[in-house]
């Protein structure tokens, strides 16, 4: 079994509903177990800044697929929740991305992973380091939290707590999810 640690950030729409979507996709393949979820976070947008507030999470999953699959897959989520119209060139409903696979490093044409900006980010690290206090970046060699305190948490707020996040995990073979 393979651990993957993947994030997600929604800026467009009803955000934490899409946020919930994903999770819910995610834990309906048959192939992917979601074990654990960070709290939501309103964030401030990064690089592109005139657009509104993200909200952002990370969740880890357990799974047999490889990374390509598993990159497959979220490709999918995003597109099944893409379907909803938006604004061309405008901010995006849904961006599923692969952080961490295991402690590979993967580097081809479609995926590279650890994700190459992560470290810099605090909308990514915030979460992350709620759910994996101890972990090391695999290729930097330093610990998240160490990082984390490098780049501070200025423009992540904590939005809603893990444990209200009520109805993102629904049981393997629950039918219910784009309804
Ligand atoms: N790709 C390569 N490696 C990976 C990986 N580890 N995980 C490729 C996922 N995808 C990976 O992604 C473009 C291509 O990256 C894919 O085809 C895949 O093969 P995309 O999601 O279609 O495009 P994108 O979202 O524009 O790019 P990307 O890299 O996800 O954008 P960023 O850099 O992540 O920026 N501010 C806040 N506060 N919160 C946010 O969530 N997000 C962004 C998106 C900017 N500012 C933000 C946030
Ligand atoms: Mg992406």
């Amino acid at each position: 079994m393979n651990e993957a640690y993947i994030s997600l950030g929604s800026n467009m729409g009803d955000k934490e509903e899409t946020l919930r979507h994903a999770v819910q996709l995610l834990q309906q393949h048959p192939a992917i177990m979601v074990v654990k979820l960070s709290s939501i976070y309103e964030t401030d947008p990064v690089g592109y800044t005139d657009q509104d507030v993200f909200l952002n999470m990370v969740i880890l999953v357990h799974t047999p697929l490889a990374a390509q699959e598993l990159l497959e897959e979220c490709q999918k989520v995003e597109q099944a929740l893409k379907r909803v119209r938006v604004i061309r060139w405008g901010p995006r409903t849904i961006d599923l991305d692969i952080l961490l696979y295991n402690h590979d490093n993967i580097e081809t044409e479609t995926l590279i992973v650890p994700h190459t900006r992560m470290h810099e980010r605090a909308f990514v690290l915030v979460p992350l380091v709620e759910i994996a206090p101890e972990l090391k970046h695999p290729t930097i060699g330093v610990a998240f939290q160490a990082l984390l305190e490098q780049v501070g948490k200025e423009g992540v707020r904590r939005w809603k707590t893990a444990t209200d996040l009520s109805g993102f995990i629904l049981s393997k073979g629950s039918k219910n999810s784009l309804s």
